[in-house]
């Protein structure tokens, strides 16, 4: 079975080691962990990267949309800014899932547009950590039906 790719953002690297009462105290890694046991319980297999670069994310995409069964994408920063990256995950065309560890809804006007949202399939927020959970297993569900 193909691997569900896990994408991150700028800035994720810096979860639970800055702003911990904006984002919790999870790292990164915790949440990386957080995945492989799931992923094990789910039988699934996934890939995780994170990235401070726009680029890097778009080959990210594109190079998910032969060999991965669909794409699970927190893209932080890029969120309400890249047409780009909206473009890479349309033209992947495998079900993505955006997910936000806060509630983007709840906070500054200007974090509530999403361009990513145009091509999810799903969208998770305000979850925390546990949002990669629901995601994986959402995610699970979606492409053993396919
Ligand atoms: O809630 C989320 O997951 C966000 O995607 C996180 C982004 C933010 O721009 C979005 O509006 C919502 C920010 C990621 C930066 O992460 C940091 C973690 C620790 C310290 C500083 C930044």
């Amino acid at each position: 079975m193909k691997p569900i790719k896990i994408i991150n953002g700028p800035n994720l690297n810096l979860l639970g080691l800055r702003e911990p009462h904006v984002y919790g105290s999870a790292t990164l890694s915790d949440i990386e962990a957080l995945c492989t046991e799931i992923a094990s319980d789910l039988g699934v297999d996934f890939e995780f990267h994170q990235s401070n670069h726009e680029g890097v994310i778009i080959d990210l995409i594109q190079e998910a949309r032969e060999r991965c069964s669909g794409i699970i994408l927190n893209p932080a920063g890029f969120t309400s800014t890249s047409i780009a990256i909206l473009d890479a995950l349309l033209a992947s065309d495998l079900p993505i899932i955006e997910v936000h560890i806060t509630n983007i809804h709840r906070r500054e006007e200007w974090r509530h547009l999403s361009y990513v949202s145009k091509a999810a399939t799903a969208i998770i927020a305000g979850a925390g950590p546990q949002g990669y959970e629901l995601a994986l297993r959402h995610m699970s569900a979606l492409v053993a039906r396919s």
